[in-house]
């Protein structure tokens, strides 16, 4: 499904990145999720698209809202849903990498102040080729946050996999 949106935005890339110098990945639908008064840490979200026809990778995020903002994913381990840094994140030459709730995410850590629905917030994208490329996220209510898909990153095989698991054990019983 991910791949079928992605060739499509892919030719529409195409298309406009002949006529100006386009940033080799594309933000879009840029969301941060609002935090109640005294909250330190919150989450960006987003797509990331890759128009060009060679991978890259975003490595970094800054920003003045925090003391510090990481790359973040979250990984079920033993039973147990964790997050973790992660050191860049590539995006292959005409895909895109989904930033939602249970993903990858912005994750933002020490704000320097609450942040309310309506605000702006600013980032600046670091790619590991050395672009920056600014972009500004608007604050949304934790219920507003997008969803892309409803299956975890990574996790089509996986749950194939257990697909299978389950019809294996229904014929087993039988
Ligand atoms: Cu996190």
């Amino acid at each position: 499904m991910i791949r079928m949106i992605s060739r499509a935005a892919l030719l529409i890339a195409s298309v406009s990145a002949s006529f100006a110098m386009a940033a080799s990945l594309n933000f879009e639908h840029l969301q941060v999720r609002a935090t109640p008064p005294g909250a330190s840490n919150s989450g960006g979200y987003m797509v990331v698209e890759n128009p060009s026809n060679q991978s890259h990778a975003l490595v970094a995020v800054e920003s003045d809202i925090a003391k510090s903002i990481e790359l973040h994913t979250h990984e079920m381990k033993d039973g147990v849903m964790s997050m973790h840094k992660v050191k860049d994140i590539v995006v292959p030459a005409g895909g895109q990498v989904v930033f939602q709730p249970g993903g990858y995410h912005i994750m933002i850590m020490g704000l320097h102040h609450t942040l309310k629905v309506g605000d702006m917030v600013h980032f600046t994208m670091i790619l590991k080729n050395g672009e920056k490329i600014a972009v500004h996220a608007p604050v949304v209510a934790p219920e507003d946050i997008k969803q892309h898909d409803n299956k975890m990153h990574m996790g089509s095989s996986d749950s194939m996999h257990k697909k299978h698991m389950k019809m294996d054990d229904e014929t087993e019983h039988h």
